[in-house]
């Protein structure tokens, strides 16, 4: 019988020292995860973004454990002698006993240390310790599986180093160990199995046989309480890593999940019910000043604009400013992370800007990392050539000036018709003749390794948007995450977001979803799911959030058609926003940053939930383009009484509830950004649709 169904948790306790008093400040933390220092998906960003306030409730007794890889340690982490004469003396037998384990301090925010064992370097222990695993709970790891090896090999080796700490430690020690997901789960076995003076937290961020169901054709959320696990599981080849996940669940003392549709989903198919629910937050930095993020906002929207421009060369027969940047990213799922979806409504979406002869031009991009051979040619000419003309115009502007000034020393007033000469029109026709391309603007940005059997390439010959001059809605698949020192498109992810108008992610299994989180506080709207944590969080917590530029979709109730006449919907009243009414829903997002700091998520978050605190409806009717207020420039007075109304019924909320410390009051915010942008406004005030 597999380990999950031997082990009881209570005749393992091992915890009989803590019923003893003691004090919180002896305790030590310890954090595990395969993704310490190591970016594999969302639980670095998990880990990451709670590190900083995590070290500093727990100071120097907080210790991140994970494996050792050499490239990214290069990069993020300084190697030191440890600190903690306990940990010195525990890593120092564990080295001496043909392991290697390295002690530093990871270089982000809140520097916190880590613990990092080589797990190759052990490798010659693994059949023994999987005979041993084999022996305890009947789980057979196969040679093939290089994932399950590893967390077989990391699964030891961190039960070693904690057994270890414990047999070093002088007093009694109280150590909790917090292990994220399957890949670190084996650990928390071992050391209730080993009854190890320890108290173990589980956190799982999706079931593996969630992910693996939904990425099949599955009614999924219809059927949750009928599948047959084991069987489901050994269909699909992962029965040994199931087991291991599902041990990890039974064995913690505190087992909890990211979300309330993950947590039914964890009873359903782990057979434990998460003893609660710890939402995903983000280390929110709020500016001096209020509207920076709404200066960034154009900033960032600028440099996508140049890559635009590069990338639709000979093709430009749009209005730039009146361009909407839309994107989706994450993992390559492409239905559990919806793109199959999306994709369908991009047509329809084309469709209804066509027939409604709109002007606005959507700009999709697809991050999503897939298997490439390097950018391709097409795409990096697109760079060169508008480089080109960029340089163009500035020798040209150069030559035009120097005239000028010529003419000026002598007292003159220039001959306007003289001041270009041939050799400049040569120079710029010749310029001008390297725009032309037969081609349209390419889809994709690299060459693919799977271009014929890939899903998004697929979807999109199927639909036929290939960026030509008819179509509306263009769309460019960037199969790697960005980076700031790409030739191509050279931003950070953050900057990226920041640039965009609106974040799309209809996620069909999304047991949290960073994406839409990391939108929000950097207060860009985006669209997701009553499938994913993130969306169910907000519907729970928010009165009217598609006011707040936090749009949910129904893919819970509805069937695949009718969620895409939905999505298809969201979208095209999302086109149809003046800038005003873009900028008013912007600074709506940005309030809600607050709800998903990992300042507020830990203690007030039980209490909100608690006392069922929900943000208000903002005062004003949401920024819809046929119901809004807004359309002319002269209405900040308007604008702050929603303001003051807005903020009066915030605090009537935080009273009723009594929470205090985390709301900040953002009055004048919004007049003040949009006087700045008051200019502006007269450019938009005709705007067609
Ligand atoms: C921010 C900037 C404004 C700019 C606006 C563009 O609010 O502060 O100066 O006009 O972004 O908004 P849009 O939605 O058109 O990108
Ligand atoms: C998982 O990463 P994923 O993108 O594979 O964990 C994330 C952090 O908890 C979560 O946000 C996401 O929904 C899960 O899917």
């Amino acid at each position: 019988m597999p380990l999950a169904r031997s082990l009881s948790v209570t005749s393992l306790s091992g915890l009989e020292e803590w019923d003893e008093e003691f004090e919180l400040e002896d305790a030590v933390l310890f954090e595990i995860a395969w993704e310490v220092a190591n970016k594999v998906g969302g639980i670095y960003t998990v880990i990451q973004t709670k590190a900083r306030l995590t070290a500093e409730e727990w100071g120097e007794n907080y210790f991140l454990v994970g494996p050792y890889v050499e490239s990214n340690v290069r990069t993020q982490v300084e190697l030191i002698e440890p600190t903690n004469p306990v940990l010195k003396r525990t890593i120092d037998k564990m080295n001496s006993s043909g392991c290697k384990v390295y002690f530093g301090r990871w270089l982000i925010e809140g520097s916190p240390y880590v613990v990092l064992i080589d797990v190759g370097f052990t490798a010659w222990s693994l059949d023994r310790w999987k005979s041993e695993l084999w022996d305890l709970g009947a789980i057979g790891v196969p040679w093939f599986d290089r994932e399950a090896n590893d967390a077989v090999l990391f699964g030891f080796l961190t039960a070693w180093l904690l057994g270890e700490f414990a047999a070093q430690s002088e007093e009694p020690p109280h150590i909790v160990a917090h292990f994220h997901e399957w890949l670190a789960g084996l650990g928390l076995v071992l050391c209730r199995k080993r009854q190890l003076p320890v108290a173990t937290i589980f956190t799982t961020h999706a079931t593996l046989l969630g992910r693996y169901l939904c990425a099949g054709s599955v009614d999924f959320y219809n059927n949750l309480s009928k599948f047959n696990v084991d069987k489901e599981a050994g269909d699909r080849q992962i029965y040994h890593r199931y087991c291991l996940e599902r041990a990890a669940a039974h064995c913690a003392h505190v087992f909890t999940t990211v979300s309330q549709i993950t947590a039914i989903e964890a009873e359903h198919l782990l057979k434990r019910k998460p003893d609660i629910v710890t939402p995903n937050g983000l280390n929110v930095k709020k500016f001096s000043a209020m509207h920076e993020f709404q200066n960034l906002h154009a900033q960032s929207k600028s440099r996508i604009q140049e890559f635009v421009r590069g990338h639709f060369y000979g093709h430009l027969d749009f209005n730039l400013d009146k361009c909407l940047f839309l994107f989706i990213a994450g993992r390559y799922e492409f239905s559990n992370k919806g793109a199959d979806i999306f994709l369908e409504a991009l047509a329809r979406l084309n469709y209804l800007l066509r027939v409604n002869h709109s002007d606005v031009t959507v700009i999709t991009f697809f991050i999503m990392p897939a298997r490439t051979n390097n950018f391709n040619v097409e795409t990096l000419k697109g760079q060169a050539v508008r480089k080109q003309l960029w340089d163009t115009a500035h020798t040209v502007k150069e030559r035009f000036g120097k005239k000028l000034y010529e003419s000026l020393l002598v007292g003159q007033l220039p001959d306007v018709a003289k001041m270009l000469d041939k050799e400049d029109f040569t120079i710029m026709k010749r310029a001008i003749f390297a725009t032309q391309r037969q081609s349209q603007p390419p889809i994709c940005t690299h060459n693919m390794l799977d271009d014929s059997s890939d899903p998004i390439l697929n979807s999109v010959r199927r639909i036929g948007l290939f960026n030509s001059s008819a179509d509306r809605v263009k769309i460019i698949f960037h199969p790697e995450f960005l980076s700031s020192t790409s030739p191509l498109l050279p931003m950070d992810y953050e900057e990226f977001v920041r640039g965009c108008h609106l974040g799309v992610f209809p996620s069909y299994y999304e047991p949290w979803g960073y994406t839409p989180a990391e939108c929000t506080v950097m207060g860009i709207p985006s669209i997701s799911t009553n499938l994913s944590g993130f969306g169910c969080f907000m519907e729970e917590h928010i009165a009217d959030p598609s006011a707040y530029g936090i749009y949910i979709l129904d893919r819970r109730y509805k069937g695949v058609d009718e969620s895409c006449n939905q999505l298809t919907s969201f979208l095209f009243q999302f086109c149809k926003q003046s800038r005003r009414q873009r900028i008013i829903q912007r600074n709506r997002t940005e309030r809600l940053s607050d709800l998903l700091d990992w300042r507020y998520l830990g203690r007030v978050r039980l209490q909100l939930s608690a006392t069922g605190f929900r943000y208000p409806r903002p005062a004003s009717v949401p920024p819809s383009p046929s119901l809004s207020r807004h359309s002319s420039p002269h209405h900040s007075e308007a604008e702050e009484d929603e303001d003051e109304r807005y903020d009066e019924d915030l605090e009537a909320e935080k009273d009723r509830v009594n929470i205090r410390q985390p709301y900040t009051a953002t009055k004048n915010k919004t007049s003040a950004n949009l006087e700045a942008d008051e200019n502006e406004d007269d450019a938009v005030a005709n705007d067609k649709i």
